[in-house]
């Protein structure tokens, strides 16, 4: 059995205690590590070695601290293959998708913030030839980041690089349900001699050491990423502190495909960001509505090439691995239950699945396509976060706007169409904090990356993210 341990002080620390939490691989079901069930007693150490570091990695300043990140980068590079097969290991996706988006992703998030950073600059205003302001951007000082298990080394890198780059050090909270990675990263923080305390990374349950970190005084900022549900406990806890918040959360997103789409383009972008990762991404669509005249034929060429996908072992060459845990696979089949009893028809898919041999026991569920749900029903409203998606006719574009609009949601929406100007018309008035035209998850790490209403507070990305994680301070001299 494996076991990870945490990383605290640039040392590998485990539990003197033998409190640990079973991880299991969602492919196969089995337990195959532990990892520590860290508490206050940890996260105490953390932040002690964190405060003492900051100020000296504060001062080697951007040149100094990009160099670091650049050579973080280099080594999750070149232990792409290692660090693929772990993700998959973990969260039961496909290794591919690791490889080609998960692990260079983290690599970017690094080169990214080393480079953005030593761009970053500040305003300065002259006040009618009476005084100059300028803005000085300092970094907070210890900072928390915690992240899910959805996209586990893409999104915790997406939040510690811009962090550890603005020259802040930080605690990062791993999702237990896939800690590998990160149990990962701390080794190669250690092989690159990441000044000990500058990242502390520690284990285990949201609820112990994940609420610790939201309420400890001396941290200054959360950025996290996870449920609506879990994000509004943490602003609650996070509120009398006045600490700064970002807050990344679910979504139900829409897709508007139009009759004059390019036909063949959309069935495919609509298939990739309905199911890829077993349609465990925030910005995954999961509401479909189609234009009347192209509805049936659409949704014909939908269901055709929803059952073309392949599912089954992680390792080999499959569309579709595991979904996360086996809790998730109930809540996710409870909602395509939940979608009969509403009076939706399911088309394709709906089903638990059990490949023969190595992962009989894992939590796979087929793509499901249902119809016939109004906009009100539980399964339009709420996020599934699985490989599910509902699919609705609309007749004018006032309708299409209204339905996609029709949620306490606001993360994502794509829209398919050939005509510019209805995309711009429609882009305006979407409430939501990202809108892809004929695409889906085309990122640009410069663009804000964040949602409007139960999707969350704040951004991410770019500048956005070094303004989060530095003060800003105006300082006015008269001439
Ligand atoms: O996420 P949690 P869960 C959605 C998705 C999913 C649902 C629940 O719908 O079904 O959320 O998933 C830590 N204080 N998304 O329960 O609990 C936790 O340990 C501080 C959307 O797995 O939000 C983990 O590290 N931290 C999503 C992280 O929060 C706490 C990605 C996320 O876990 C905490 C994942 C607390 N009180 C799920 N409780 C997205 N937006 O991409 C938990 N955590």
């Amino acid at each position: 059995m494996e076991t990870f341990a945490n990383y605290i002080n640039g040392q590998l620390v485990s539990k003197k205690t033998d409190s640990y939490l079973e991880n299991a691989n969602p492919a196969t079901g089995e337990v195959y590590s532990l990892l520590p069930d860290s508490s206050s007693h940890e996260l105490e150490e953390a932040i002690r070695a964190a405060e003492k570091i900051q100020p000296s990695w504060e001062a080697i300043g951007v040149a100094g601290r990009g160099d670091y990140l650049n050579r973080l980068a280099d080594k999750i590079e070149s232990n792409l293959d290692l660090l693929a097969a772990a993700e998959s290991e973990d969260t039961g996706k496909p290794i591919a998708l690791a490889k080609t988006l998960d692990i260079p992703r983290a690599a970017s998030n690094f080169r990214f913030f080393a480079q953005a950073v030593s761009q970053f600059a500040s305003e300065s205003h002259n006040m009618d030839n009476q005084a100059i302001n300028y803005t000085l951007r300092d970094p907070l000082g210890v900072v928390g980041c915690i992240s899910p298990w959805n996209l586990p080394l893409y999104l915790l890198t997406w939040k510690i690089a811009p962090a550890l780059a603005a020259g802040n050090c930080v605690i990062a909270k791993p999702s237990e349900l896939a800690p590998k990675t990160a149990y990962l990263l701390s080794q190669l923080c250690i092989d690159i001699d990441l000044p000990k305390g500058v990242l502390n990374i520690l284990h285990g349950r949201g609820s112990q050491i994940g609420r610790a970190i939201t309420q400890h005084s001396k941290i200054k900022a959360i950025s996290f990423t996870g449920g609506t549900k879990t994000g509004s406990e943490i602003a609650a806890s996070a509120a009398p502190q006045f600490k700064k918040l970002s807050l990344e959360l679910g979504g139900k997103n829409p897709a508007l495909i139009f009759a004059d789409c390019n036909f063949e383009k959309t069935v495919e972008g609509i298939i990739r960001a309905s199911f890829t990762n077993q349609g465990q991404v925030c910005m995954c669509s999961s509401r479909l509505y189609v234009e009347q005249p192209i509805y049936q034929c659409f949704k014909e060429a939908l269901i055709e090439k929803a059952k073309t996908l392949s599912i089954g072992d992680p390792l080999t060459d499959v569309n579709l691995g595991a979904l996360i845990s086996k809790s998730h696979q109930e809540k996710v089949l409870n909602y395509i239950q939940l979608a009969k009893q509403e009076g939706g028809t399911i088309l394709c898919g709906g089903q638990r699945l059990a490949p023969v041999g190595r992962c009989e026991g894992g939590f796979f569920i087929t793509p499901t396509i249902i119809e016939g749900l109004d906009i009100s029903a539980r399964v339009n409203q709420e996020e599934i976060f699985g490989p599910v998606v509902t699919i609705q006719p609309f007749t004018s574009e006032a309708e299409a706007l209204a339905l996609a609009n029709g949620t306490e949601y606001g993360l994502a929406a794509t829209i398919w169409t050939e005509n510019l100007t209805r995309l711009h018309r429609l882009a305006k008035q979407l409430t939501c904090g990202i809108v892809w035209a004929n695409s889906w998850m085309l990122r640009d790490l410069r663009t804000p990356l964040g949602g409007m209403k139960n999707s969350g507070i704040g951004r991410e990305g770019g500048w956005e993210a070094l303004r989060f994680f530095t003060e800003p301070k105006n300082i006015c001299i008269p001439y």
